[in-house]
């Protein structure tokens, strides 16, 4: 194994985390491996929160009075160490919305209602979120699209084999995952969005588990969309990201509307604000933004490109230990590529019991479909169990998942 120690200070990340250093019960420390659901946040990231509601709180975009202005300044600010966190070419991609799937829905029905045509065509795959389904189902339904999904391999990964049937015909949107909430796996849609684009598709990449994990560049990708969540990376919840090509949020119409999204209303009817403000009706998520940069910095700080690669090592090290345990790692808990991301599921019993038993050792999983039932009957499951890690993760506490899976196994015998 590598030294991780090399990669990122982790006993120092994890002073900047409160809320890791408790008992779950008396004796028995917490093991936080529920991070692909959602991530803890670093004091850094809780004091711009709390800092800001002391000294400059206001709403945006309104007064002319110093804490509006300095309000402003600050939400307008998080925009912009955003854009620069994917490497978007301008502040005016990046809408603030309340989450990635708040961010699907946004363009489905935005873009959908103004494009979509009887008998056009939307690609999705197997392996998505079901945010990244549904709304594109609705609007599907609605405009009397067709929905097709490339699918997944036995080992996890995109089945590109037949894209050159899946992209026939009008195909106009390709909504793809860059990183699996279940399996782990990472897709490197670069292929994918060129085939989209050869055809005249856009393509909308789902980055709910990717961004808060590894170095996404949207530039470099040619992504045309692409959505993700603040509470994942270390921000707060109720803020998530649309980013989008600058020309394509321009020719959209907008999705919410109300104040601050247009420039001039009369009553017959109203001019549209400029991107990105026609896609923010009302008062902003303004806090949570300003936490939002507080997560980009402490993120930028570590090096998304370290945290990417610890996070390898450490899953390296998870699913090695995991072998040892008879029948305990289940069919998915093998690496399907070198990419992988930090998720691993355990097989056998009930996942709901297994995610009891190792709340019992202190050990935070997840179990259920994870919102991606379609994929669970891909691999005619119901539910598994997940651990996923993140930054503050330890080698230490995956030998706590590991004891925590013996003792489930020896309570259940399985
Ligand atoms: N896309 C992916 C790939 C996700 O993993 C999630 C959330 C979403 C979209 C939606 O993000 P939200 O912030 O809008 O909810 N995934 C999970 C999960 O795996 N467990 O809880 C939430």
């Amino acid at each position: 194994m590598t030294s991780v120690e090399t990669l990122l200070n982790v006993e120092a990340i994890r002073q900047d985390f409160p809320v890791l250093h408790q008992e779950v019960k008396p004796g028995v420390p917490l093991v936080y491996l529920d991070n692909a659901a959602s991530s803890q946040k670093p004091t850094q990231v809780i004091e711009a929160v709390s800092e800001f509601y002391r000294k400059h709180y206001a709403n945006v975009h309104r007064g002319i009075h110093k804490l509006s202005e300095e309000s402003t300044e600050a939400y307008e600010g998080a925009r912009a160490k955003t854009a620069t966190f994917i490497n978007a070419a301008s502040r005016r991609e990046i809408v603030f919305t309340r989450n990635a799937t708040e961010s699907v829905n946004l363009v489905a029905q935005a873009w959908g209602r103004a494009n979509l045509m009887p008998g056009d065509v939307i690609v999705l795959t197997e392996m998505e979120h079901h945010a990244n389904i549904v709304p594109w189902q609705l609007i599907a339904k609605e405009r009397g699209a067709e929905v097709r999904y490339v699918p997944v391999t036995d080992d996890g990964l995109l089945d590109l084999s037949g894209l050159d049937t899946l992209l026939s015909g009008p195909v106009k949107m390709v909504a793809a995952t860059h990183m699996s909430n279940v399996l782990g796996t990472v897709n490197a849609l670069e292929g994918l969005v060129q085939a989209a684009h050869d055809v005249g598709a856009l393509v909308f990449v789902d980055g709910a588990q990717s961004v808060s994990h590894k170095p996404v560049d949207v530039q470099a990708l040619d992504a045309d969309f692409l959505a993700f969540s603040g509470h994942k990376m270390c921000g707060p919840s109720g803020i998530g990201v649309l980013y989008g090509k600058r020309e394509l949020l321009e020719a959209m119409p907008p999705f919410l509307a109300g104040g601050d999204m247009i420039k001039r209303v009369t009553l017959e009817g109203a001019e549209w604000n400029d991107v990105p403000w026609k896609f923010e009706a009302g008062t902003p998520a303004i806090a949570q933004a300003v936490g939002l940069g507080a997560a980009v910095d402490y993120l930028t700080r570590v090096g998304m490109d370290r945290i990417y690669a610890y996070e390898q090592v450490l899953l390296g090290y998870a699913l090695e230990r995991l072998e040892e345990v008879p029948g305990g790692a289940g069919a998915w808990a093998r690496p399907v590529q070198e990419g992988r991301g930090g998720g691993l599921h355990a097989g056998g019993m009930h996942p709901h019991d297994i995610a009891e038993l190792l709340n019992d050792r202190g050990v935070a999983v997840r179990a259920g479909h994870h919102c991606a039932m379609p994929l669970h009957q891909r691999f005619n499951l119901v539910a598994t169990t997940r651990a996923s890690f993140y930054l503050y993760n330890t080698r230490e506490e995956v030998d706590r998942l590991i004891e925590a899976l013996y003792y489930a196994k020896s309570v259940f015998a399985f």
